[in-house]
C-alpha cells in the first residue's frame, strides 16, 4: 500500500473526523488543506517557507507540467519531489479539470480529450492511460483518476452520460496504474443529481480505490446546493479511506466540508486572492490594498503569529502592493497560507476534543462572509 489512512477520532454529533495519512513522504494529520503548486511551485513560496508554516502535502497539475517542462524532463530530474526540492507529500490532479476548463479548445470522446495548449496552441490528446502515465512519471504520492467535471448547470442526460464515462475512465486509469509507491484516487461526479452521485460513488467504491475525491462541486452552484450534495455523497464513501473535496478552500466551505466528513482540500483561493491584495482574518476577508489601510499600522490579523503579522503593518503591505513590489505578494501569501493551515489545525483540535460543533458556531458568529 502506497498510503495508509488511520481514523483517529469521529465527531459524536457530525460527520467530522480527525485522521492520519501515511505516505512515502511523511505522515500528515487530517483534515488537511493542500496549498496549490500548479507549475511545481506554490506561487511566491519556497519549500522551506511552506514547511515552516506546517504544510504537509501540496497539489500540482498534470496538465501544466505535461505541457511545460514535460513529464519526461521532470522524471529525469528525479520526479517532482527532486525537481522542486520538496520532500513532503505531493498530490497531482489528473488534468481532466484543467483541460475541460479550456472551453472551445477541446473535444471529448470516449477515448479521451483532444485539446490545444493554452501556451502555444499546439495539439495534444489526454486519455485515462496518458494521464496516468504522466502522473507516474511525475511521481506524486497521490494521483487522481482522469475524469470529466460535469459543468454547472448540466442537463440530466448529459450529466448521466458524462458520469458513466468518468467511471469507465477510472477503470482504465486503474488498469494503467502500475506504481506501487503511489495511491490512485477515484473521483465521484454526478453533477447536482443525487441519484447520479450515488451511482458514481457505488461504482467507484466497487473498484476499491485507496481514497476518493468528490469532484464536480464548487463549479458555480449555490453553496447550499453544494452542501446538499456533500451531505448526500460523503456517507456513501468508505469510512476507512481518505475523502478529498477538490477545489474547495474558503474558510466557510472548509468548515462545512469537514462537518460532512471530508479529510482533504485544495484550492487556489488563499494564494490567488493574496496576490490581489485580499487577506483572511478571524473576522473575515480584508482588502489590504484599500485606501482605508494607508495609515493602519496594525498587523493584518492581531491574532495571527505568522511571519507577516509578527513583523509588518497593513500600511506597509498596502504600500508594497500599490508599488507592485514582489515582497508584498510574498507577505500576503505567507499570511493567507499560514492562516488557512492554522485554521485546519484548530478544526482538528476541536474534533479531537469533541467540540467541533462549538468551533463551527464560534466561527460562524465571528467570520464575516462579505
Ligand atoms: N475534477 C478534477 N479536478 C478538479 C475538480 C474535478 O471535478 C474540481 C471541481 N471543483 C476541482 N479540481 N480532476
Ligand atoms: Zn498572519
Amino acid at each position: 500500500m502506497a498510503i495508509t489512512f488511520e481514523l483517529i477520532k469521529q465527531c459524536s454529533k457530525t460527520g467530522a473526523r480527525a485522521g492520519r495519512l501515511y505516505t512515502p513522504h511523511g505522515v500528515f494529520e487530517t483534515p488537511i488543506f493542500m496549498p496549490v503548486g500548479t507549475q511545481a511551485t506554490v506561487k511566491a513560496m519556497s519549500p522551506d517557507e511552506l514547511k515552516a508554516m506546517g504544510a504537509g502535502i501540496i497539489l500540482s497539475n498534470t496538465y501544466h507540467l505535461y505541457l511545460r517542462p514535460g513529464h519526461e524532463l521532470v522524471a529525469e530530474a528525479g520526479g517532482l519531489h527532486g525537481f522542486m526540492h520538496w520532500d513532503r507529500g505531493i498530490l497531482t490532479d489528473s488534468g481532466g479539470f484543467q483541460v475541460f476548463s479550456l472551453g472551445p479548445l477541446r473535444k471529448i470522446t470516449e477515448e479521451g480529450v483532444a485539446f490545444r495548449s493554452h501556451i502555444d496552441g499546439s495539439k495534444h490528446f489526454l486519455s485515462p492511460e496518458k494521464a496516468t502515465e504522466i502522473q507516474m512519471a511525475l511521481g506524486a504520492d497521490i494521483i487522481m483518476a482522469f475524469d470529466e467535471c460535469v459543468p454547472y448547470p448540466a442537463e440530466y442526460d448529459y450529466a448521466k452520460a458524462s458520469t458513466e464515462r468518468t467511471t469507465r475512465w477510472a477503470e482504465r486509469c486503474k488498469k494503467a496504474h502500475t506504481r506501487k509507491d503511489q495511491a490512485l484516487f477515484g473521483i465521484v461526479q454526478g453533477g447536482m443529481y443525487k441519484d447520479l452521485r450515488a451511482m458514481s460513488a457505488r461504482d467507484l467504491v466497487a473498484m476499491d480505490f485507496p481514497g476518493y475525491a468528490v469532484g464536480g462541486l464548487s463549479v458555480g452552484e449555490p453553496k447550499p446546493l453544494m452542501y446538499e450534495m456533500l451531505e448526500h455523497t460523503v456517507p456513501l464513501l468508505p469510512a476507512n479511506k481518505p475523502r478529498y473535496l477538490m477545489g474547495v478552500g474558503t474558510p466557510d466551505c472548509l468548515v462545512e466540508g469537514v462537518m460532512y466528513g471530508i479529510d482533504m482540500f485544495d484550492c487556489v483561493f488563499p494564494t490567488r486572492v493574496a496576490r490581489n491584495g485580499t487577506v483572511m482574518t478571524s473576522r473575515g476577508k480584508l482588502v489590504v490594498k484599500n485606501a482605508e489601510y494607508a495609515r493602519d499600522f496594525r498587523p493584518i490579523d492581531p491574532d495571527c503569529d505568522c511571519y507577516t503579522c509578527r513583523n509588518f503593518s497593513r500600511a506597509y503591505i498596502r504600500h508594497l502592493l500599490k508599488a507592485e513590489e514582489i515582497f508584498g505578494l510574498r507577505l500576503t501569501t505567507i499570511h493567507n497560507l499560514h492562516f488557512l493551515l492554522n485554521f485546519m489545525r484548530n478544526m482538528r483540535k476541536a474534533i479531537l476534543e469533541d467540540r467541533f460543533l462549538a468551533f463551527r458556531q464560534e466561527f460562524r458568529a465571528q467570520y464575516q462572509l462579505h
